[in-house]
């Protein structure tokens, strides 16, 4: 009898063990995919600026064309959206962020606006195009015009490359 309430206890304690295993591998996952990305709040040089152009622009050719067509924006725009919505279930103080962002919402464009403006209403992104628009955001961004972002400028950045909403 009081053997098998022992071996009852160890098993339950095997399990919560594994459970929590799980539950921190899974912290890991997440924890690597945010750091593989290059972060928009991290760039400060226009060389930053064109690394993570071509990082977007990687990530959003699913098909590997070297052309970003519409379909592939939106569902690259869904994807980011995903990604930093499953940041803010793991990290508690992001959700107040993104009210932030929605608080904005009246001037923010949709991804599909975003597509056409960066695809110069052809239909097709191409890298040198996201390259150039990222240069332009970084310009517009870097505020006392010295060439490097900071602070603010670096959270400026990061709001003009933010993916817009896709409806
Ligand atoms: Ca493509
Ligand atoms: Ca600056």
């Amino acid at each position: 009898m009081n053997r098998a309430i022992l071996f009852g206890a160890s098993a339950l304690a095997m399990f919560a063990a594994a459970a929590a295993q799980a539950g921190e591998k899974q912290k890991v996952d997440k924890q690597a995919a945010a750091e593989t990305a290059i972060k928009a709040e991290m760039v400060t040089t226009p060389d930053d600026a064109k690394a993570y152009a071509k990082a977007e622009f990687a990530k959003a050719d699913a098909n590997g064309d070297k052309k970003v067509e519409k379909a592939e924006f939106l569902a690259f725009a869904e994807a980011a959206h995903a990604a930093a919505q499953a940041l803010n279930d793991t990290a508690e103080a992001a959700p107040a962020a993104e009210a932030t962002v929605i608080a904005e919402g009246d001037t923010v464009e949709t991804a599909e606006q975003q597509f056409v403006g960066l695809s110069k209403g052809d239909g097709v992104l191409a890298i040198e195009e996201l390259i150039e628009a990222r240069l332009a955001d970084f310009a517009q961004a870097d505020a006392d015009q010295n060439g490097a972002l900071d602070g603010e400028e670096k959270e400026a950045f990061a709001a003009l490359v933010k993916p817009g909403p896709v409806l």
